[in-house]
């Protein structure tokens, strides 16, 4: 099968590589799609060396399926370009999140309502991902009333130029090219996106918007505060989620366990729980901490942590392809 990456040497392009790759996708032919200027680049790809090529290209090649991780405004110009030729699109960015006319895909959740029809499709937020994830199966049983959700994201949610800002800042120099209007190490930043009317971050805004669309059930009640932590290996959430029906802490922990995706790690007499540096580089979702909100009826505290650029992008999105051709609604 044909497959373009569109923006193949970025973080998340990168990282989708080593999914497609890590878990056998049946890519016959790699379309690596770049800035202009990175055409002709090599990159290597199960063992195979590969040059970057343009947009044009690529499109010209109408590959089965395009995982985009370039940008919103990327995405919005060249997805109907792919789409027109009869090419998937599978986009990681915001431009086509909250379209009432395209799917917001957590495979484990909502898979199922992709159908030939679907030719642009949505990777949520990988803040919303983790969190939405790990929290969908306890709505099934308990219905979720409101959410309240604080966020710690890895540097790596920005991209290279705040992981450069990071290790620089660390290593003691001043950063040569800042990601962020503060230094990030030995600080955290209560600032991820821009700013909307409404004091929200877009961020903030997106953890709402999206997770209401995905659970398609816009009765949930979220607010967020997301902040920018110094750390590398994923995001971590402290969500206190209220439900309308009252549960067993035995019956969540039983859920957790049976949800596809979620890692229980949970023994805090062996201070056991779940880290960024342990979430890594895996594509679970880890949940712990688990404990009932003492101040407030049918309302339970959880610590998510998953690694923002698998999950949280790359895994999700050839997760989402994987579901496509088990639907036969990608063609070879
Ligand atoms: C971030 N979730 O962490 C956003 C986009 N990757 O910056």
């Amino acid at each position: 099968m044909k497959v373009a990456v569109v923006g193949a040497t970025g973080l998340v392009g990168t990282e989708m590589l080593k999914v497609l790759a890590e878990r056998n996708f049946p890519v016959t032919e790699l379309l690596p799609v770049a800035s202009e200027k990175s055409v002709g680049q090599e990159i290597e790809f199960q063992g195979q060396k590969y040059k970057v090529v343009s947009m044009d290209a690529a499109i010209a090649a109408r590959p089965a399926v395009a995982i985009f991780s370039a940008g919103g405004g990327v995405s919005k110009e060249q997805a109907p370009r792919f789409a027109e030729v009869g090419t998937v699109v599978i986009d990681n960015s915001s431009a086509w999140r909250m379209d009432p006319t395209k799917k917001l895909v957590v495979p484990e959740i909502n898979a199922k309502e992709l159908t030939p029809a679907d030719k642009i499709i949505a990777n949520p937020n990988c803040s919303t991902i983790q969190m939405v994830l790990a929290l969908h199966q306890l709505h099934a049983a308990f219905q979720i009333k409101r959410i309240v959700v604080s966020t710690y994201q890895s540097v790596t949610g920005t991209g290279k130029k705040a992981v450069d800002q990071l290790l620089e800042e660390r290593a003691g120099q001043a950063a040569s090219n800042p990601a962020y209007p503060h230094p990030i190490d030995l600080n955290v930043l209560p600032h991820i996106d821009v700013f909307e009317d409404n004091g929200y971050t877009r961020e903030e805004m997106k953890m709402v918007r999206e997770t209401q669309k995905i659970l398609g059930d816009d009765t949930i009640q979220v607010t967020a505060t997301a902040v920018r932590i110094p750390v590398m290996g994923g995001h971590s959430e402290a969500i206190n989620v209220e439900f309308e029906q009252e549960f067993e802490l035995d019956e969540v922990y039983r859920i957790l366990r049976e949800t596809d995706g979620v890692e229980l790690v949970d023994d805090v007499a062996r201070n056991q729980y779940p880290m960024p540096k342990d979430a890594h580089g895996k594509d679970a979702v880890l949940v712990g901490r688990l404990r009932r909100d003492e101040s407030q009826p049918r309302t339970l505290n959880i610590w998510v942590v998953a690694d923002n650029l698998r999950k949280g992008a790359a895994t999700n999105a050839v997760q989402i392809a994987e579901a496509m051709l088990k639907m036969g609604l990608l063609t070879a």
